[in-house]
């Protein structure tokens, strides 16, 4: 890991947090972070309809159903489908895990049926014709997806190609959401904060079904996607549990850290991610009104769990850690102390042993927890 900076990182306080006026603090962190980093999540009027596509189907010796349900967002003109891959145990109703996943929900079970994404999808990693989806991908990272241990220990999983929301390319970026109408201001979203408002969506869309547990709801994600599953979690009290892995820049760990990946590399690599104004703190971190440690802190009372890896430098781990020691004061002055955070050895991934500590961590503090 590279040498700590002695640099005094002087984060924005979150002293002095009350019950009393945690809303109105959380309220203020929140704009802070539309403004300078995410940009604004528009309050639109988009119809959003549900269906369910293909037969049920029993997974996992019967112990699992698996079913696939497509969503519709529609601005009145144009539309935008989801196709949300859902796993519930038979015994329900049952705590859900809702996650994007990088190149389609056929990339996380071997099952013939699910349905390959119709839009435009990365060229790297997995197998694929172009940029449009193929077979050979098929159960492709299944081994990362270990829906049949989720499902014995209790858990629902709920997947979507973040695609589908907001196709990660600067220049297929408008081919999700950020294309629907939309009010135009002066700190318009990325696909950070589409991705955030489609976890979001999928969701208030499972909230209402019977074998859902809607009050045991839980936003995770790996890296990208782990900071969309933080910034979602952030804005949306209906997620009762916020789980990141390796979310590093943008995500968990600090900005003002000069260590790993920093602003002025990721808004290069990445500018359709965050609001333009995020690209002018390059080199100028300091200057930023928030910092990471205030989203993380956003999240509560609602449990916090932040998982890092010892190799995964680009990400700043220790940053990582900082961020949620600084967030836990909020937390405990709110009176819960449900944040958890793990350092194992290795790189960028989200593996077995990071599921092992996460699925403990949910079991405890949010799905197995009578008398909280
Ligand atoms: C890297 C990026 C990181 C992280 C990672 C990932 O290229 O610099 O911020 O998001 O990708 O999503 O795997």
């Amino acid at each position: 890991m590279a040498p700590d900076s002695d640099v005094t990182l002087d984060l924005p306080s979150v002293d002095g947090v009350t019950p009393a006026d945690w809303s109105a603090r959380r309220e203020q962190w929140l704009e802070l972070f539309s403004d300078h980093v995410y940009g604004r999540t528009p309050a639109v009027d988009w119809t959003v309809t549900t269906g369910e596509v293909g037969a049920a189907v029993e997974v996992d010796g019967g112990s699992g159903i698996r079913r696939q349900l497509q969503i519709t967002i529609s601005d009145g003109v144009a539309s935008v489908v989801v196709d949300v891959l859902l796993v519930l145990p038979v015994a329900g109703p049952s705590p859900v895990l809702v996650a994007l996943n990088f190149f389609g929900n056929h990339t996380v079970t071997p099952d013939a049926d699910v349905a390959l994404p119709a839009g435009w999808v990365p060229a790297r990693m997995v197998p694929s014709d172009g940029h449009r989806a193929s077979e050979t991908a098929r159960g492709f990272l299944a081994e990362g997806w270990p829906l049949d241990t989720l499902l014995r220990q209790g858990f629902g999983m709920a997947t979507v190609y973040a695609g589908d929301i907001a196709p990660d390319d600067p220049d297929h970026v408008t081919e999700g959401l950020l294309g629907l109408t939309q009010p135009q201001h002066d700190h318009p979203w990325g696909a950070l904060g589409a991705w955030a408002w489609g976890l979001s969506c999928v969701r208030r869309v499972l909230a209402e079904r019977d074998d859902v547990r809607a009050d045991q709801m839980v936003a995770i994600g790996h890296s990208r996607l782990g900071k969309a599953a933080l910034w979602a979690g952030a804005q949306d009290e209906g997620f009762a549990a916020v789980v990141s892995n390796n979310s590093g820049c943008g995500g968990a760990s600090l900005s003002r850290r000069p260590v790993g990946e920093r602003v002025a590399a990721i808004t290069t690599s990445f500018p359709h991610w965050f609001t333009p104004a995020f690209a002018g703190y390059a080199g100028r971190e300091h200057a930023l009104p928030v910092d990471q440690h205030q989203l993380l802190a956003s999240i509560a009372p609602r449990a916090l769990y932040v998982a890092s890896a010892a190799e995964d430098e680009w990400a700043d781990p220790v940053g990582e850690y900082l961020a949620t020691a600084a967030a836990l004061e909020v937390h405990q002055a709110l009176g819960s102390a449900r944040v958890g955070y793990h350092l194992r050895p290795g790189g960028h991934a989200l593996g077995p042993e990071d599921w092992e500590h996460v699925l403990t961590f949910l079991r405890h503090h949010v799905t197995a927890a009578p008398d909280r």
